[in-house]
């Protein structure tokens, strides 16, 4: 799976930098070793995956050794962790990577054994652990590789979290599985990336956007050879303002965690703002739309799906119509000359997008509940120029600040899906059912308590 590590491109001192720190495929492989040796026979593990050398020996121990790897938010605060851990089973172990070992040999891993489960939030209840087969893995990689002509030849450079699988699927492993060198950042800044100097650039529109807005830095960028944008919808103006700075004119994928990147623009080919290309080799689409509409739910197939939710077959069996085709939750519509997607929105305004993390506004409403204070709690994703949608939490209230607010969500489930503000209300509106009337709420129609 990684052919790197299988010496397929030679050794070399720089093979990979996270943070500042750099390592050769042949010390990274010992470091892996290491941890291989540590979980072979556990049924899953789990690691803090900081933005660091660990976070990647531990991957790798993990395929090698034929154990999922589990990666745990390291922003994530009590609540999150224990849920995490206690719904895979995973304990979590510690990496040193100044440890070497060769890997056991034992049974080694079909391709479609789990290699990792990856934490995902639908619109209610806590996230969901997302089964990715090596496999899968494989064959999305391979497929991006020939969408993207990425090889060994490439410097990939990104900052992206190693929790999910833009930063850590595509941003580690494609490395390791093309040969790429892999400079990642530590934090995503446009000075960061201007300094890396590579051939290919990895970013979420909000760092797409924030190294639009310095001008400099994004001129370093004019000798790459391609620059990548996805988890959520670029901006035309940010793609505009990135062509205008660094010549070139940013590809668009999409993806999701259950099904990889499915959809994408090509290196070479024609790219258009606003749309994210077409299917990548082995995927077909859909779209479930009423006669003549053009536009409505993307569904699709291909080898690069998930395995199924951790231990909840019922949400695995939802997740898929009748015939077979996994439903995304996306609306999205096909130009019907070229095959060019375009993704117009999500079906439920309970899935947020925020600066590229997926939050599931149910996760957060619950949190909110559970502070004492809170007496009901309605959230939505509001448009933000900086992070695509911002976390606006409605609350009934008394006696408690938003700030208050804010830092128990971020201590209890993780940092990033803290609201970014916080807005009292004398009630939520509901309906009939008693549903809260999130339309309402967005269109500034509640009763605002002050
Ligand atoms: C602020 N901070 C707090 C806080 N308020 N800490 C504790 N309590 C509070 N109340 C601190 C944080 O700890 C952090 O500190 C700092 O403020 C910044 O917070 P942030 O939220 O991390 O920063 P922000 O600038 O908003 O982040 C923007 C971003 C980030 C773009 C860097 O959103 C990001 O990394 N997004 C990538 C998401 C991603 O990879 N998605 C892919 C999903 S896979 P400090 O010290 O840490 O700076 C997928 C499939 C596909 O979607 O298609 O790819
Ligand atoms: P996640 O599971 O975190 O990977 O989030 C998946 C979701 O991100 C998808 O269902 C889309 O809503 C969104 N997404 C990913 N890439 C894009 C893109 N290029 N354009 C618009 N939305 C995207």
């Amino acid at each position: 799976m990684l052919t790197a590590l299988e010496g397929a491109y030679g050794d070399r001192g720089d093979a990979v930098t996270v943070a500042g720190r750099t390592a050769s495929y042949e010390e990274l492989l010992g470091a892996a070793g290491a941890v291989a040796a540590d979980v072979a026979g556990a049924p899953a593990f789990a690691v803090t995956a900081t933005a660091s050398l660990e976070t990647v020996a531990a991957v790798v121990g993990g395929l090698l050794a034929g154990v999922p790897c589990v990666p745990l938010p390291p922003d994530a605060g009590p609540a999150e962790r224990e849920h995490i851990l206690r719904d895979s089973g995973a304990a979590e172990v510690g990496v040193d990577f100044a440890r070497r070992a060769d890997a056991p040999s034992g049974k080694a891993a079909a391709p479609g054994d789990p290699a990792l489960i990856l934490y995902t939030s639908g619109t209610t209840g806590p996230p969901k652990g997302v089964v990715l087969s090596g496999a899968a893995i494989a064959a999305d990689l391979d497929a991006l590789a020939e969408a993207w002509r990425w090889s060994a030849d490439d410097t990939l450079v990104h900052g992206l979290p190693l929790f999910h699988v833009h930063g850590l699927v595509l941003g580690v492993l494609g490395a390791l599985r093309t040969g790429s060198r892999l400079v990642h950042t530590g934090r995503p800044t446009p000075d960061a990336y201007a300094e890396a100097g590579g051939s290919l650039y990895f970013g979420v529109p909000t760092v797409w956007s924030r190294i639009a807005a310095e001008p400099e830095a994004a001129s370093a960028l004019s000798g790459a050879r391609l620059l990548v944008s996805g988890s959520a919808a670029l901006p035309a103006p940010v793609f505009r303002d990135l062509e205008l700075l660094t010549g070139h004119r940013p590809v668009e994928r999409y993806g999701m965690t259950e099904t990889l990147i499915t959809i994408s623009g090509r290196a070479g080919g024609e790219v258009r703002p606003g749309t994210v290309g077409t299917p990548l080799t082995g995927i077909r689409t859909r779209i479930a739309a009423e006669p003549g509409a053009g536009i409505g739910e993307l569904q699709l197939t291909g080898p690069t799906l998930f395995s199924g939710y951790l231990g909840r077959p019922e949400a695995t069996a939802a997740a898929y119509t009748e015939d077979g085709w996994f439903r995304t939750g996306d609306i999205a519509a096909v130009d019907e000359k070229d095959g060019v997607h375009r993704i117009v929105g999500r079906a439920s305004i309970d899935m947020i997008k925020s600066g590229g993390y997926r939050i599931g506004a149910g996760e957060i409403e619950n949190a909110l509940l559970d502070h004492p204070k809170v007496r009901e709690a309605a959230v939505v994703g509001v448009p933000d120029a900086d992070l695509g949608q911002r976390i606006v939490a409605y609350v009934v209230a008394d006696g408690v600040t938003g700030a208050e607010l804010t830092d128990f969500v971020a201590a209890h489930l993780s940092v990033h899906k803290r609201p970014r503000e916080v807005r009292f209300v004398t009630a939520v509106p509901r309906n009939a059912m008693g549903k809260p009337q999130k339309k309402l709420l967005l269109e500034g129609r509640q009763g605002d308590r002050n």
